[in-house]
């Protein structure tokens, strides 16, 4: 019989330990279909984080590196640089990337290294029990916010992508998600968009996806997605927030 679908060879065979309805798993997928499409998994170095995703180097079927809290775009320059031609990514969550990993964000995409950075925003810190990040909604209760992100206390959401997309050495910025079909694939080809580049030398990519958890937030499965577009999309808009080849154009 013919074969109409099969699971990426980007992902091994190890069971995801991801709760019912979170996206990670979904963005796992088009990472690794992404690198088994460009035929770039025989050099492709991934940077896992600390966060839900810490298993991310069980689960890519390519050379994977683990890193402390935060540090994985630091520690993703140092493997790009010794080996350029090599295809490199980091895998971050939003307490990773926005909250303690924020200065090596902002000082790889300075440094305008050709790297590529997976952001999956999902507005709480999800592996340590529901914790405020610095992507939180106002008005979204957190284990550290009970009463909800009060912004005169807490400070507003940081719009990691707007931000970085001011700094010369980004190539590719953009913002999507993944709770409907037809987003999914967009998603895919934002991914892929951002790989191609780094692969073409432009400089620091990422592709921030706005992620779900059911379990922190207290919402089914069906009721994340929707929570993302109602309340996420208005804070963090979807599109591209810096694309050198089109400003070269
Ligand atoms: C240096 C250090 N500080 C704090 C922690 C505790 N810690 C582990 S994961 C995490 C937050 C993870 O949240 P996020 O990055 O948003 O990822 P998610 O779990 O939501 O995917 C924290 C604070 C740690 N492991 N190391
Ligand atoms: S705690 Fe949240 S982010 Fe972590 S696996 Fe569960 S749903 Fe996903």
């Amino acid at each position: 019989m013919a074969i109409v679908y099969q699971k990426t060879k980007g992902l091994t065979d190890a069971e995801l330990h991801y709760c019912p309805g979170c996206t990670h798993g979904i963005v796992h997928k088009l990472v690794g279909e992404t690198l088994e499409e460009l035929d770039v998994l025989g050099k492709a170095v991934g940077v896992a984080p600390v966060g839900c995703a810490v298993f991310a180097y069980d689960y890519f079927n390519c050379d994977m590196q683990e890193a402390a809290h935060g540090r994985a775009p630091a520690v993703a320059t140092g493997i790009k640089r010794v080996l350029p031609q090599h295809v490199v990514f980091t895998y971050q969550g939003d307490g990773d990337l926005a909250a303690i990993g924020i200065a090596e964000a902002v000082h790889s995409a300075m440094r305008g290294e050709k790297i590529t950075v997976i952001f999956v925003n999902n507005a709480i810190y999800g592996m340590t029990g529901g914790q405020m990040a610095p992507t939180t909604l106002v008005g979204q209760k957190a284990t550290t916010a009970p009463l909800g992100r009060d912004p005169g206390h807490y400070g507003s959401p940081i719009r990691m992508s707007e931000m970085l997309a001011t700094i010369d050495g980004a190539a590719y910025i953009e913002r999507v998600m993944v709770t409907t079909p037809a987003s999914v694939m967009k998603a895919k080809r934002s991914i892929k968009k951002a790989f191609e580049l780094q692969i073409a030398g432009l400089g620091f990519t990422m592709i921030e996806v706005l992620s779900t958890c059911p379990t922190n937030w207290g919402l089914t499965p069906v009721e994340s997605l929707e929570w993302v577009k109602e309340n996420m999309l208005p804070v963090f808009p979807l599109g591209v927030y810096r694309d050198v080849t089109k400003e070269e154009a």
